[in-house]
């Protein structure tokens, strides 16, 4: 049974024809309940089943690209197995199919072991299923037009011939129409919630405009003091950005408490609410790396709610869970020892945007994002560390992990090259909770000196710092600027190595530039 290779090309070409349609239709499905689609489903499985040292891979090698770079993966291994299905399916019409349904039955697993457990299953379902018919009915369909090959030969049919040639040309066109058709729904009718149309109140509480002080504002290259919403890094497990409808949302708190307590958006607006400035920072931070962000953010108190609610004895953690099922454990220490712990519904002065959490999330100075900042938050539960496992503990990193004190060198960049003189060396300094009491930099190993500090704003905001070398006499070739902080307690920024797992990374940032 030999078939030509522009035979089983063909074939391959009817898999991915099919296999494209199912897709395009599975994501149309989707849009339309407002669900993940198979290949958003798939990945998701893929994100909160890789071994933490794959997790770390694609962190470290793709950055922030690396859910974009995951999507493209599962479309890829699908568009293969596909062409692989096809190619067979000249022969072996029933292996092929088999292929092409087992490809539906991964979504369809994907989809039922999802995080979002708030969708009904047969919602979570649909996508999976339209892929699996449209795919699996698509590639039979075309397949027929092989029935001449030898392995499915039944008579003499002429494979080619005219009237053969033109179904199959218009079936071929058929399904790809289901799939166009999907993609056009997905592109156009996924729902989106349209957070412009709602505002968040005058605070209670607001802060005075930044003071001038807090930044310098006149060396090229050094992070602003306060972080543009479009450059302020970004972290989560979630494939897709969830959209939470703010006018069904509830915030339930509950678990070891006198009272429970149930908020709805209005409600949660309608308290309280402060303008805090908070420095941002992810576990994941290299030294020098660029997981941190200062923000402006508006919430209410959740001491105050942890108070109305009447925390319990034996009690000594918060498990909050947010719509996509992501689980977070903060100590209630964090929360109730006087620091701003918010329910964050605003930053920058806008309502959070949807990547943000909207319509609320938490804010906790002083602890790593991924055990404090849960974003698109529904349910804060009051209950102990050794009654649950929060998503991010399995994997391999730290129960409590608060964010260790640190600076990175902003200016100069990497190699960057002076002329002898008067070389400036900036950057930022955080130590949240406690505060940033010096900056020292060494020039070539050389004896620490110390640099100059913007002013203070608030002890949970970074500061900048920037120090000014007399290069004039400096020997042409590289060297080596090094910064450490030093807190308000005293601590000086350990010079010890350490990677972010599984509680943060330290160690001194250096960076080498050049003397002409
Ligand atoms: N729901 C949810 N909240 C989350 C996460 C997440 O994956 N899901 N990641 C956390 C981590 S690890 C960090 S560092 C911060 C990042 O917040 P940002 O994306 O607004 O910078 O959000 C935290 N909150
Ligand atoms: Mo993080």
């Amino acid at each position: 049974m030999t078939v030509s290779k522009k035979t089983r090309l063909a074939g391959a070409g009817c898999g991915i024809l099919a296999a494209g349609a199912g897709l395009g239709s599975a994501e149309g499905v989707a849009a339309l309940l407002s669900v993940p689609s198979p290949v958003v489903a798939v990945g998701q499985q893929m994100i909160d089943l890789a071994p933490p040292f794959l997790k770390d891979f694609a962190v470290e090698t793709f950055g922030e690209n690396d859910k974009g770079i995951l999507v493209i993966g599962v479309v890829a291994t699908l568009g293969l197995v596909a062409a692989l299905a096809g190619a067979i399916g000249v022969t072996r019409r029933n292996l092929a199919l088999a292929m092409a349904a087992g490809l539906g039955v991964v979504g369809l697993i994907a989809a039922y072991f999802g995080a979002s457990v708030a969708v009904p299953l047969t919602q979570r379902l649909l996508p999976g299923l339209a892929a699996l018919l449209v795919s699996a009915g698509g590639l039979s369909v075309l397949l027929r037009a092989f029935d001449g090959e030898p392995a499915n030969s039944t008579g003499s049919s002429e494979p080619t011939s005219g009237v053969d040639r033109r179904k199959f040309l218009g079936a071929a066109a058929a399904i790809g129409a289901i799939g166009v058709l999907g993609a056009g729904i997905a592109s156009f009718g996924r729902r989106m919630v349209d957070i412009s149309s709602f505002a968040i109140p005058t605070p209670t509480e607001t802060l005075p405009p930044m003071p001038a002080g807090v930044a310098f504002t006149d060396i090229e290259g050094l992070t602003p003091f306060l972080t543009p919403l479009d450059e302020f890094y970004r972290v989560d497990t979630a494939l897709s950005v969830p959209q939470v409808d703010p006018t069904t949302w509830q915030l339930r708190i509950h678990g070891m408490v006198d009272k429970e307590i149930t908020l709805t958006y209005d409600q949660l607006l309608a308290r309280d609410l402060v303008e805090r400035d908070i420095t941002l920072t992810c576990v994941s931070n290299e030294v020098g790396g660029p997981y941190v962000g200062n923000a402006r953010w508006t919430g209410t108190s959740i001491q105050a709610l942890l108070e109305e609610a009447g925390v319990q004895d034996g009690a000594d953690a918060v498990l909050s869970t947010s719509t996509d099922g992501m689980t977070i454990g903060t100590p209630i220490g964090a929360l109730t020892d006087g620091r701003d712990a918010i329910i964050a519904v605003g930053m920058n002065g806008q309502p959070l945007p949807a990547d943000r959490g909207f319509p609320a999330r938490m804010v906790v100075p002083g602890l790593y994002g991924y055990v404090s900042a849960t974003k698109w938050l529904v349910d804060m539960e009051i209950t102990r560390f050794a009654d649950f496992e929060a998503y991010w503990t399995p994997r391999g990193w730290a129960e409590e992990a608060p964010i260790k004190i640190s600076s990175r060198i902003d200016v100069p960049g990497s190699f960057q090259k002076y002329d002898k003189g008067q070389i400036v060396i900036a950057g930022v300094a955080w130590a949240q909770n406690t505060g940033v009491e010096g900056v020292e930099v060494s020039i070539d190993g050389g004896e620490w000196q110390a640099a100059e500090l913007s002013d203070e704003l608030s002890v949970d905001t970074w500061r900048q710092w920037r120090y000014t070398w007399d290069g004039s006499g400096a020997t042409s070739g590289s060297h080596e600027a090094k910064v450490r902080a030093i807190g308000q307690d005293g601590e000086t920024q350990t010079e010890e190595q350490a990677p972010p797992r599984p509680n943060g990374a330290s160690g001194w940032h250096g960076i080498v530039f050049g003397v002409n």
